[in-house]
């Protein structure tokens, strides 16, 4: 399926006069403020998100999914997906493949696909949560951490060969979520497993090409639930700088506990030069995968504001930060939300990126709490949606891409292109 530029041209001639209005007055307003607009407009092209390969089929839970119809059944399909969802945004440039789910059979074939939808391939992800058929030992009780050094060994050689894949593709980081822990207090010796997860990572970390970088990811809970081998951030932090220069914490925004200070954990990490990658989504309740800024839209403006000061001063020399969404659709159109995802992220930044930074450093050097308080709660208060749209406007992009994709019936395209019923692999 193509969208034609006269279809984007044409959704465009309706919302642009009111556009045109609102981007004025709002950009004069922060112009008069000392808000450079035309830079804030600049740096968005940099904010490009990957999109997982597991993201683009219809989601759920243990308990159920429900079909979207017209979800992609192949890697084929998934990178055309991700070219859509990038040609209507702009800012969804990158592709992050799961192995064994999206094996790139044809390397050759699916870097050239990429390329013709102007995506790079981003970090690869390796899977020992799930045995595959065939597989000779099971990672049932654990992984990188087993106490067999046999399933230790076949968990590092999967790694490496995800690894090896990704070199194909021209992909420069792996990054591991390790499901491995316990569920009963006894089952597991802690630092006999922290020990081993130490070892299998070093291995992998060792056969990365020099220009790579191992991602670490933490989760406090699930798949077991009484404890996690690398359960939160101060561990992979520990494991990352023992393993050396090119491995980094990873921050996944549903890996928390409730109520837990994630901008504080993001501003540690930056100050520290290790914060690697960052998934994005929203829960209510746990890792829940709803859609970015639907629950805590105030959270991910407050994230976001730690990375740009952080970036910033960058005094400790952090890599650029690579951001991918990490949700699942359970009911919504994967493609919508991941465009509703999109815009939240670039409200955040937008609006991060407004806030009067040197009127809140003397606020808060003069102990001012009331007018720090004031100057966050004004950029945030902003209606900064005039300014994401101008970046899209400006990148040949619709003005409002979920309503776009609504009101041109992609979806029913697509249902027709590949079938009501068809299955996309992954989770
Ligand atoms: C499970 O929590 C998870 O969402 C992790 O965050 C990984 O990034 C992803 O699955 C795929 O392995
Ligand atoms: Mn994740």
């Amino acid at each position: 399926m193509e969208v034609k530029k006269n279809q984007i041209d044409d959704f465009n001639r309706d919302l642009i006069t009111n556009h045109q209005m609102e981007f004025e007055f709002l950009s004069s307003k922060l112009n008069s403020r000392g808000v450079d607009v035309e830079s804030i407009i600049r740096d968005m092209e940099e904010l490009q998100i990957a999109i997982p390969s597991w993201a683009l089929g219809a989601g759920g839970t243990r308990f159920g999914r429900f079909a979207q119809g017209g979800t992609p059944g192949n890697l084929q399909e998934k990178i055309k997906d991700v070219g859509l969802i990038h040609h209507l945004t702009h800012s969804a440039g990158k592709i992050s493949l799961h192995i064994p789910w999206d094996i790139p059979e044809n390397p050759t074939e699916i870097v050239a696909l990429a390329k013709e939808n102007a995506l790079e391939f981003d970090a690869m992800n390796s899977n020992t949560f799930q045995d595959q058929e065939g597989q000779k030992l099971s990672y049932k009780l654990g992984s990188l951490s087993h106490v067999n050094s046999n399933v230790r060994q076949q968990a590092i050689d999967h790694n490496k060969k995800v690894i090896d894949y990704g070199c194909e593709l021209g992909s420069k980081s792996l990054t591991v979520w390790l499901a491995d822990g316990s569920n009963h207090p006894g089952q597991s010796n802690f630092r006999r497993a922290l020990n081993n997860t130490f070892k299998s990572l070093e291995s992998i970390y060792n056969h990365m090409p020099e220009d790579w970088s191992l991602y670490i990811e933490y989760k406090p809970f699930e798949p077991y639930f009484y404890s996690t081998v690398i359960p939160d951030w101060g561990t992979s932090f520990h494991l990352a700088s023992s393993l050396g220069e090119r491995a980094f914490t990873l921050v996944d925004l549903g890996h928390h506990l409730p109520n837990t200070n994630i901008e504080q954990i993001v501003s540690t990490l930056i100050s520290a030069g290790k914060l690697g990658g960052f998934h994005f989504n929203d829960s209510k309740f746990a890792d829940d995968d709803l859609t970015v800024g639907s629950i805590k839209p105030y959270q991910l403006f407050l994230i976001f504001n730690e990375i740009v000061q952080g970036m910033n001063d960058n005094v400790g020399g952090n890599p650029p930060i690579a951001y991918m969404i990490d949700a699942s659709h359970n009911i919504k159109d994967p493609i919508v939300d991941l465009i509703q995802s999109l815009d939240s992220i670039g409200l955040s930044y937008i609006k991060s990126r407004i806030i009067d930074s040197k009127s809140l450093n003397d606020a808060q050097l003069k102990e001012d709490t009331v007018l720090a308080s004031e100057i966050i709660n004004d950029a945030f208060q902003t209606d900064v949606r005039s300014i994401l749209r101008e970046y899209r406007r400006r990148h040949g992009a619709p003005l409002d891409a979920v309503r776009f994709f609504e009101k041109n019936e992609l979806r029913s395209q697509l249902i027709d292109e590949r079938g009501r019923n068809n299955l996309t692999t992954g989770l």
